[in-house]
């Protein structure tokens, strides 16, 4: 299992210069949210915590990709709480319990098949996957999400408008919420390489050094 005390914050990338000052940046820096915030490059199954999001269909039965590697890390009881579920709109999530995962709970999100037509209802659709994902955390009294990059493996979007949203939205959330202060750490799980280059790129301008 990783622990938290294994995935660095923000505020460490910097200081081990992991990760460097943006150019430009509309975000003020705040100290306490680069001790709230991580990047982790690794498998979603294997982190000890209060909640990772799953990158689900509007069935909620399982499938590929991120989705299949959580069903079959938890094991079946996670189908069945899942068949009770009674599925989920695109640009919603639901919760259940993690079953043999380390993680607690499971926070099902459904984001939306990427296509050039409709590039702003995709957008909408992404940016409430992780308005709904944090509301429900913060719900429930979770004190940790670990964000997936939805819909950016088999749904096709582009990983750098993907992650502008997943950053802006997570910061804007922190900021204006004050039911958010319950949240210790949100943590952005990548698994390959150029991913983790977006993320690294993109994330001092959401989240700048001070
Ligand atoms: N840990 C962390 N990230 C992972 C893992 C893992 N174990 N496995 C994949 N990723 P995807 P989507 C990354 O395709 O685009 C399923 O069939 C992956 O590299 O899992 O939202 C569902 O049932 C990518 O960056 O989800 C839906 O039908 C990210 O997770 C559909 O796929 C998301 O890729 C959803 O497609």
């Amino acid at each position: 299992f990783v622990t938290l005390e294994n995935v660095p914050t923000l505020a460490a990338m910097y200081k081990e210069g992991d990760l460097h000052a943006a150019a430009k940046t509309h975000f003020p820096h705040d100290a306490t949210l680069l001790d709230r915030v991580s990047l982790f490059q690794g498998d979603i199954t294997r982190l000890k915590v209060d909640s990772i999001v799953n990158a689900a269909n509007r069935s909620l039965l399982g499938g590929g990709g991120v989705d299949g590697a959580i069903h079959a890390a938890a094991g079946p009881g996670l189908l069945e709480e899942c068949r009770t579920l009674g599925g989920c709109e695109t640009g919603f999530t639901k919760i259940s319990t993690g079953h043999k995962l380390p993680a607690k709970h499971v926070l099902h999100t459904v984001g939306p098949i990427y296509s050039r037509s409709n590039v702003e209802t995709k957008a909408s659709q992404l940016r409430s996957c992780y308005k709904t994902s944090l509301e429900l955390a913060v719900e429930h009294n979770l004190k940790h999400v670990a964000f997936c990059s939805v819909s950016t493996g088999i749904y096709g979007y582009p990983i750098a408008d993907a992650t502008s949203i997943a950053l802006e939205e997570t910061r804007n959330f922190l900021d204006s919420k004050p039911e958010a202060s319950i949240l210790e750490r949100v943590i952005f799980v990548v698994w390959s390489n150029k991913d983790r280059d977006v993320y690294i790129n993109m994330l001092p301008e959401y989240f700048p050094p001070g």
